[in-house]
């Protein structure tokens, strides 16, 4: 019996298990209750006391590495307990749904309003000449605005720019079209201005220009009007108070009852009642004509605001940096 238990220490030495269904049959070949291994111990009792010992040791030791056989086999095809535990009927971890811009929110929505009222998108470099941005919209030669202070000049040519306002787009387009003319002008303005919380040195416009025969103060003032009570509502008042631009002839500055108090007065109106909204006026001849557009014939109107403060009123936001910083705590409350 010990040269056979020599033999089987021998087979168990070269045996090898491929998959956890080979494990399950060589269990029950060896270690099971009727298998090898118990048929070996039940014949220990039939060798002489001195070799039982070292006999029991040697199957002991036998049935250790069968087992030690098995247990490794097993692994190999035992799904993960990860994989095993998954539950794929569990809903998705929900994504973070991207969404618009405030800005963008509000220039749709300006952008929708006048073309509602038949006004057509029109568009235009940001790298302008100073024709384009000063000389055909009626500035003087030395008009503080052509100042490095207040403009950003393209290396050291003084007459490419980053257009200042976006009424560069309608000289252009006048240029190239003939009236009647009823477009709007919508992008990015640059100047040079000392970052606070009400200015920046890039912001966006919405321009209006509306060129025809007799057009008139009534016209603008009607538009403005429908303009004002689409985006603030429908109680809206305006007034138009007198003001001064290079590129219009009478020109007006107007304020909207304010929507937040509805002209009682709180601190978003400090206590007027009114906030300025846009400047506006009608076009200056010099600039129609500087653009071959017969000054007997016609007239237009055209009115300018800035983006960022519709959104500031719109949104009761009190700093214009936010829109800029890209911070998702206050990008995702719109
Ligand atoms: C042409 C002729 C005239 C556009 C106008 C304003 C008045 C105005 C400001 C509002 C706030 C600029 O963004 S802001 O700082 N704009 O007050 N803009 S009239 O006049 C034009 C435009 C184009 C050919």
């Amino acid at each position: 019996m010990l040269s056979e238990i020599e033999d089987l220490a021998q087979e168990i030495d070269t045996l090898t298990i491929h998959t956890a269904q080979e494990a399950e049959q060589i269990r029950i070949k060896y270690l099971s209750r009727k298998g090898v291994l118990s048929q070996f111990f039940s014949q220990l009792a039939t060798l002489p006391i001195s070799d039982r010992a070292a006999a029991g040791a040697k199957l002991n030791s036998i049935k250790q590495k069968i087992q030690d056989k098995i247990d490794a086999a097993q692994k190999i095809d035992t799904p993960s307990t990860e994989a095993f535990d998954f539950d794929y009927t569990l809903s998705a971890k929900p994504l973070h749904q991207g969404r618009l811009h405030p800005l963008t929110l509000v220039e749709k929505e300006l952008i929708s309003i006048f073309e509602r009222m038949g006004y057509v998108v029109a568009q235009g470099p940001e790298i302008e000449t100073d024709w384009y941005n000063f000389s055909a919209l009626n500035f003087e030669p030395h008009h503080p605005a052509r100042d490095m202070q207040d403009t950003f000049f393209i290396s050291v040519n003084p007459d490419i720019l980053l257009r200042t306002h976006t009424s560069s787009v309608q000289v252009r387009v006048m240029e190239q079209q003939s009236p009647p003319i009823r477009v709007i002008a919508v992008g990015r303005v640059y100047r040079n201005e000392t970052i606070t919380a009400r200015a920046n040195c890039l912001f966006h416009q919405l321009e209006v220009l509306y060129v025809d025969k007799n057009v008139s103060m009534a016209d603008l003032k009607k538009d403005l009007l429908y303009f004002a009570q689409e985006m603030f509502g429908k109680n809206t008042k305006i007034r138009l108070r007198a003001s001064y631009f290079p590129f219009t002839e009478v020109s007006a500055e107007v304020d909207i009852s304010c929507s937040i108090c509805e002209g009682k007065g709180c601190n978003v109106c400090k206590y007027t009642g009114w906030v300025e909204i846009l400047g506006c006026g009608m076009v200056d001849p010099n600039v129609l004509k500087n653009v071959g557009i017969d000054t007997e014939v016609y007239s237009g109107f055209a009115a300018g605001l800035g983006i960022e403060r519709i959104a500031m009123l719109k949104y009761q936001v009190n700093d214009l940096r936010l829109f800029y910083e890209n911070d998702v705590r206050f990008l995702q409350q719109f």
